[in-house]
Formats: structure tokens, sequence, C-alpha cells
């Protein structure tokens, strides 16, 4: 999970998953790692996918997430705040990080906080000109306060993990 303090990752990582895998399992270095099992169709089979979500535990005031967080990810949600347009140009960097130290990590794009209708103020065109500038798969527009799309966004992504097309 990248994004800025508040934007609502670890709301989404809790409407996500089931349980808490490792409570404070890397406290340390300030992540908190959770995990969920999906059930995907691949090749024409089922699949089980355990997915590990590392969630940063308050860490973001370190400034970009640091090496050991973003190290061997197989893929990224990049959530920023539909109320707040310098958490979508923030993310910029989060997918630099993250693309210098795993370059095969698949990426989506989150748009939170989608119940606060009134308050938006990134548009559809601006998600879309991120998820091309960052090469991410696509994006979804969620909120974490009535699950909406929740499901489909980290789907989506199991889904990508398991391609080896390093196109998408
Ligand atoms: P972070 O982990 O990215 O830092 P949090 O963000 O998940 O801690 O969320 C920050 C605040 O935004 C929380 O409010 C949380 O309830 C709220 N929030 C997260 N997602 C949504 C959403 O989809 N809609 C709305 N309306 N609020 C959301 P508090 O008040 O607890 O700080
Ligand atoms: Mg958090």
């Amino acid at each position: 999970m990248l994004g800025d303090f508040a934007v609502g990752k670890t709301s989404l990582t809790r409407r996500f998953v089931e349980g808490i895998f490792v409570d404070n399992y890397l406290s340390t270095i300030g992540v908190k790692v959770d995990r969920k099992t999906l059930r995907l169709i691949y090749a024409g089979a089922e699949v089980q996918l355990t997915m590990m979500v590392w969630d940063l535990a308050g860490s973001e005031k370190f400034g970009h997430a640091r090496a050991n967080y973003l190290r061997g990810s197989a893929g990224a949600v990049l959530v920023c705040d539909l109320t707040r347009p310098e958490t979508l140009t923030n993310l910029q960097s989060y997918a630099e990080d993250l693309r210098r130290i795993s370059p095969q990590a698949k990426l989506i794009l989150i748009g939170n906080k989608y119940d606060l209708d009134a308050k938006k103020q990134i548009s559809r065109e601006q998600l879309e000109t991120t998820v091309a500038n960052l090469r991410a798969y696509d994006y979804y527009l969620t909120s974490a306060k009535t699950g909406d799309s929740v499901e489909a966004a980290f789907q989506t992504l199991g889904e990508l993990m398991l391609t080896t097309d390093a196109t998408r």
C-alpha cells in the first residue's frame, strides 16, 4: 500500500483482509502485514492466491517508503484521496521508488473516499493521465467507508500479479 498519510491505506486494507496475519511483525520498520486468500481463474483453472498486504504503520512521516518496504513487491496499490489533489501528484515519487527497487511490480491506482461526493477535487481524466504516466494497469474509485470497489481493485491486482506479461 503506497500513498500519503491519511489517504485511506489502512482503512482499505482492513476492508479487504481477513484478520491480522502477524501483528506488529515488522513494527520496527513501521510496517504491518496482513493476508487474504483470493480464488482466481488463471489459465483456465481455479487457483488460490494468498496476498500479503504490507501497510505502513504511521511511517509515512519518514518520507517516501523505504527500500525494506518496497523490496520484493509483486504489486502495489497506489492510493490517493479524491479530496486532496496533492495526494495524486505525490504518487509519482512512490511509483518511482518502487520501480527502482521492484521493477516487476504491477501497479493499480485507487482514488479513495469516493463517498465524499461534494468534496471531490480529482477528475477521472486526471486519474487516467496518472495511470498512463505511472504505467499502472487501471484505476478504481473506492470508498473504504462503504466498501465500494475495494474487493474489485484488489482482485484485479491479484490477477495482474499472476501474469508474467511484462507489458502490463
Ligand atoms: P492511512 O492509513 O493512509 O494513513 P487511514 O489512512 O486509513 O488511517 O484513513 C485516514 C482517515 O480517512 C480516517 O479518518 C479514515 O476513517 C478516513 N477514511 C479512509 N477511507 C475513507 C473513505 O473511503 N471515506 C471516508 N469518508 N473516509 C475515509 P479518521 O477520522 O479516523 O482519521
Ligand atoms: Mg495507515
